[in-house]
């Protein structure tokens, strides 16, 4: 159902406009943005084992985005170039971020949206927005690498677009986080760039994005690319398919990468890893970058638990500079977040109740 007849005026800044001479657009391309892009980069106080030996560790916190995650970065591009091509709808598989931004997109865009979901195992949050967003949501009985079989074949039998990262156009837009990064270190790379990897996207972007800068010399080097997948989601560590992929981090919980190529490309390229962080380690992480004012979700917190797990192991030389994207908001998923976090019964409304309350 289509609210609105027309499209407004008004254009929010989002990253197609802001990096329009590195994008695939032409004056033509309709642009359908809701201000993404230009996320925080903060520098966190610790971990300590990183201060002490003068190594810098950054939170890109992507989960400032306007659905909540970095897929705002590539579906401003796939919905504008669908829409420039014709295409009355468009449709992924999700593990709950993606649908979300399709969603939203489309909305402003005026086109349809259908979204295959792994019914089960995608975080509250996602899923409220996605309907309340107005797309038509369909659970199956299957995991993500299911969904996103299925959701290819339905492309191929219709006219709907398909906007998951094997659409082209996501990696254009997704790959501006790398210039976002060396824009704030004055045109310079970070020594390190460490990210979740589920479907590997995200990874091929980031690389895609710092290789063009050094390619036209705008950088003068490429970081290191450090990515990571759960442990008992990490088909690319293990070098084989998962046919049950399991982890708390729903997000990355995939088995058959559609990018696994690239990743390994962008590992190998930049001399990078890709390796596994336990659902502990995530845990701890979440709740680290929790307390430095930064809430993730638990699959953006693998980044940081990766590049963390590294530090301590003496793997990164002292003096390095570590940015960790984090790919999703924290309020994706409060089921996890509550699990982990409990409120004490209520005092009276008394001073000498409030005081008692906080032992002063
Ligand atoms: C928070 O939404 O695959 O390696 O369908 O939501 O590019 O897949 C989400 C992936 C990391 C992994 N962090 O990125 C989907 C989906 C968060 C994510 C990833 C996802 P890719």
């Amino acid at each position: 159902m289509t609210l609105l007849a027309t499209r407004p005026t008004f254009k929010a800044r989002g990253l197609i406009e802001r990096w329009r001479s590195r994008l695939p657009v032409s004056a033509d391309t309709p642009v359908i943005s809701l201000g993404e892009g230009d996320t925080p980069l903060v520098e966190l106080r610790g971990p300590l084992e990183a201060r002490e030996r003068g190594i810098r560790v950054f939170a890109k916190f992507d989960g400032a985005n306007p659905t909540g995650s970095f897929k705002d970065r590539g579906m401003t591009m796939a919905v504008s170039k669908a829409l420039e091509d014709g295409a009355k709808a468009i449709a992924c598989a999700s593990t709950g971020n993606t649908s979300a931004a399709a969603a939203a997109y489309a909305s402003r865009a005026g086109v349809d949206c259908v979204i295959v979901l792994p019914a089960g195992y995608v975080a509250a949050g996602k899923i409220a927005q996605t309907i309340l967003m107005g797309a038509k949501i369909v659970q199956i009985e299957g995991n993500f690498d299911d969904a996103l079989r299925l959701v290819r074949e339905l492309c191929d039998v219709t006219p709907i677009a398909l906007v998951n990262s094997v659409n082209p156009y996501r990696i254009e837009g997704q790959k501006s986080i790398a210039f976002e990064v060396a824009e704030s270190f004055d045109w310079d790379a970070p020594e390190y760039h460490a990210m979740p990897v589920g479907n590997a996207g995200n990874i091929t972007a980031h690389w895609k994005g710092y290789t063009e800068l050094f390619e036209d010399k705008t950088i003068s080097r490429k970081p290191i690319m450090l990515g990571f997948q759960a442990a008992g989601a990490a088909p690319i560590v293990l070098g084989h398919t998962i046919e049950k992929p399991e982890t708390i981090a729903t997000a990355i919980r995939i088995g058959n990468p559609a990018s696994w190529c690239y990743a390994l490309g962008a590992r190998d390229e930049s001399g990078g890893v890709i390796e596994a962080v336990t659902d502990d380690e995530i845990l701890t992480a979440y709740q680290f970058l929790a307390k430095e004012g930064m809430f993730c979700e638990p699959a953006s917190a693998a980044s940081f638990s990766g590049a963390w797990r590294m530090i301590r192991e003496g793997r990164i030389p002292d003096g390095s500079r570590i940015v960790c994207t984090l790919t999703g908001h924290g309020l994706k998923d409060p089921t996890t977040a509550s699990k982990l976090a409990s409120l004490e019964t209520p005092v009276p409304a008394t001073l000498e109740a409030l005081q008692r309350a906080i032992g002063v």
